[in-house]
């Protein structure tokens, strides 16, 4: 599916825009099993190091790892997340071509994959006690550019935020502050616990607008697009990931290996190369400039 014109526009004008039914179960039940599969091992690894007492094995994805993270009282998100998920389905899907259909009218026809990208089971909020917020994943406002380095300032970073489940205003989607997107990016400040936010004196004026997104749909948002979520209020884990595509031949203000996914210039990158370049990036030791603030 490729945006139409009028899509194009309304991205720009507005600074996000939803599209639904981009992808069907034969793009996203490959993945959402590999998870399944993900989750399961690592129950089995927290139940070898005597941390949990029980499998949770009969849950289903929508509530497996929110039990699990109850019970290790912590969040288990980096352990499905980048990288320490580099597994086949999820650089598969990482090609999807009609994700790239999609984003090639905003990035162009050269396309990276960028680095920064996040796979977040966000739990219920009911599931969590006082202390967690921060796995109970609120997102305080925020630009995805203002997590970058300066030398992306001038790139069209674009967000697609693709839910796993069904995102309601229950299950806790993304809020978005529509035409705030001009202009210079806004100060941020660390936020205790949650990362960066908008520094309150140079948020938007405009209030957010709360935007579902249904299972198989993409909220592509511009990089300069302050957006946050609320709790997860619902009794699902709101299952999501964010993936950042932008013009390959543009710096992408993180310096992390991603992937060239789309060209006709260069040869695309491979399974092996992307574990290989991760492998090395382990192996370096040299600390790396990651964001600006
Ligand atoms: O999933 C969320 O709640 C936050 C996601 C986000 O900030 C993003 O996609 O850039
Ligand atoms: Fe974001």
């Amino acid at each position: 599916m490729q945006l139409t014109a009028t899509q194009i526009e309304t991205f720009h004008h507005e600074g996000y825009l939803a599209v639904e039914g981009v992808l069907d179960s034969a793009d996203l039940d490959p993945l959402i099993a590999d998870f399944d599969v993900l989750v399961d091992e690592v129950a089995q690894d927290l139940y070898g190091e005597g941390v949990i007492s029980e499998h949770y094995a009969d849950e289903p994805f929508e509530r497996r790892i929110a039990l699990l993270s109850r019970a290790i009282g912590g969040s288990l998100q980096a352990r499905v997340s980048f990288p320490n998920n580099l597994r086949r389905p999820l650089f598969d899907f990482l090609n999807n071509k009609k994700l790239h259909d999609l984003l090639e009218g905003l990035v162009g026809a050269e396309i990276y994959c960028h680095p920064c990208q996040h796979i977040r089971p966000k739990l219920p909020e009911g599931f969590v006690g006082p202390g967690y917020e921060d796995f109970a994943g609120k997102s305080p406002p925020h630009q995805d550019a203002g997590v970058l380095l300066p030398e992306a300032d001038e790139t069209l970073v674009v967000t697609s935020w693709i839910p796993l489940v069904n995102a309601t205003e229950e299950t806790g989607t993304l809020q978005v502050y529509p035409r705030a997107h001009r202009g210079e990016i806004r100060q941020h400040v660390h936020a205790p616990g949650y990362g960066l936010t908008i520094e309150p004196t140079q948020m938007p004026e405009v209030q957010p607008v709360t935007v579902p997104v249904g299972k198989g749909g993409v909220l592509l948002l511009h990089g300069r697009t302050p957006h946050g979520s609320e709790a997860n209020r619902s009794d699902i884990v709101r299952w999501s990931m964010d993936l950042r595509w932008n013009d390959a031949r543009q710096p992408s203000g993180r310096p992390l290996p991603g992937l060239l996914v789309r060209s006709e210039e260069n040869p695309l990158t491979t399974y092996q190369d992307w574990l290989d370049a991760w492998k090395e990036v382990r192996a370096d030791t040299q600390p790396r400039k990651m964001w600006r603030w």
